[in-house]
């Protein structure tokens, strides 16, 4: 097919609940969707880029100026058979993951669309439907999260991560866990730890937690190797996993027992299943990351998740935890068995709303004008 023509929007949704964890608070979630034409279809993806270098070192700017200047002008009038074909244009480019997944996603669901197949049968994955939990930020009180967490498990979600950090982590670990003995449960710190802070991660290992995800630094693997010899709960890398390689070399060193893949992250839906091809092989478990996506990325995430080895409930919650309104349809709903249903329908399986697209858009960009 050949790219007739890219567009970037750059919006902003209000968060349902703000949302906490050890590098900040977020009211809103700003973000880039990357919207690619051709023969009369449409191929949608989102940028998991946030406004500020917090979680990872790209931006929305960043994202931007990249995919203007150096990613839209490897595809546009370009023919792109298979996603392999695009993954090679880019080769170019280092770093900016988030921005080369964002277009090479959307390139997917374009694709898709073309051969009349969903999203989910391009990828390969089986399932209709996925295990997820809620990942649930820092309240300001313990009460408060008592609170948050409880409204969770009534709403059915069977797996609830803590955001964790200096001072918020033992205790709200033991007060969660002392009313729900038996719910299975994770803790995220986003990199707020250091190894001196072995002995009080130590702690952790009597709560029964699935895994402790990203404690040390967020590029590192070596003293996570270091610090996973002295748990009995297997690490998780989040942050420091940002393509296959890395991965392979956090396996090869012991760094971590599972691993969280975020398709932007990542660079792109094709790096996140060599990734799960790799584990899958080391019998390491996966799960599927979120960065709370609009129901454009939600329905990429959750369809790859599907593949076999996403063996652990994903952050990919329903919309609703989200936002009052999604700028796609149809919403995911939580079914009773802790379980969110993939679409089936061509390509992503969601529509973008051409109104809220206006009403929620600060900046928009037509390649050719
Ligand atoms: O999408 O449900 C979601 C959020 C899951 O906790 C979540 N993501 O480090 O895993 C993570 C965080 C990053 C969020 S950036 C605000
Ligand atoms: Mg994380």
């Amino acid at each position: 097919m050949k790219i007739e023509r890219i567009e970037l929007h750059h919006i902003d949704m209000p968060l349902a609940h703000p949302f906490e964890t050890s590098f900040g608070r977020e009211l809103a979630r700003p973000c880039v969707l990357v919207a690619v034409h051709a023969g009369g279809l449409t191929g949608w993806g989102e940028c998991t880029a946030h406004s500020g270098p917090w979680y990872s070192s790209e931006t929305i700017e960043t994202a931007w100026h990249v995919l203007r200047e150096f990613l839209i002008p490897e595809v546009l009038e370009q023919d792109a058979e298979s996603p392999a074909d695009v993954v090679a244009r880019f080769r170019r480019v280092r770093g900016h993951p988030m921005a080369r997944a964002a277009l090479e996603n959307a390139l997917w669901d374009l694709l898709a669309q073309a051969q009349g197949v969903s999203l989910v049968t391009m990828l390969g994955g089986r399932r209709d439907r996925v295990p997820v939990g809620v990942s649930v930020g820092i309240e300001p009180t313990l009460d408060e999260l008592l609170d948050r967490v409880a409204g969770h498990v009534a709403e059915g979600y069977r797996r609830i991560k803590l955001k964790i950090k200096p001072d918020w982590d033992v205790a709200i670990v033991r007060a969660v866990r002392e009313r729900w003995p038996e719910l299975p449960l994770q803790v995220d710190a986003n990199s707020a730890y250091t190894l001196d802070d072995a002995p009080l991660l130590r702690e952790l290992d009597q709560f029964d937690l699935l895994l402790i995800e990203q404690p040390l630094h967020h590029d590192d693997i070596v003293d996570h190797a270091q610090l996973q010899k002295q748990l009995r709960t297997p690490l998780c890398l989040d942050e420091s996993i940002h393509s296959p390689e890395h991965a392979r070399w956090a396996l090869d060193i012991g760094a971590c027992r599972i691993i969280n893949i975020k398709v932007g992250r990542v660079g792109g839906l094709t790096a996140a299943r060599q990734i799960h091809d790799l584990c899958a092989a080391r019998d390491v478990p996966v799960w599927c990351g979120g960065m709370l996506e609009t129901n454009v990325g939600r329905a990429a995430n959750a369809a790859l998740a599907t593949l076999p080895n996403f063996t652990l409930p994903g952050d990919i919650s329903a919309s609703a935890r989200y936002y009052e309104q999604d700028i796609a349809e149809p919403n995911f709903v939580l079914n009773d068995d802790s379980t969110l249903c993939v679409p089936s329908n061509l390509g992503l399986g969601v529509d973008v709303i051409p109104e809220r697209l206006a009403a929620f858009r600060l900046r928009h960009l037509v390649v050719p004008e």
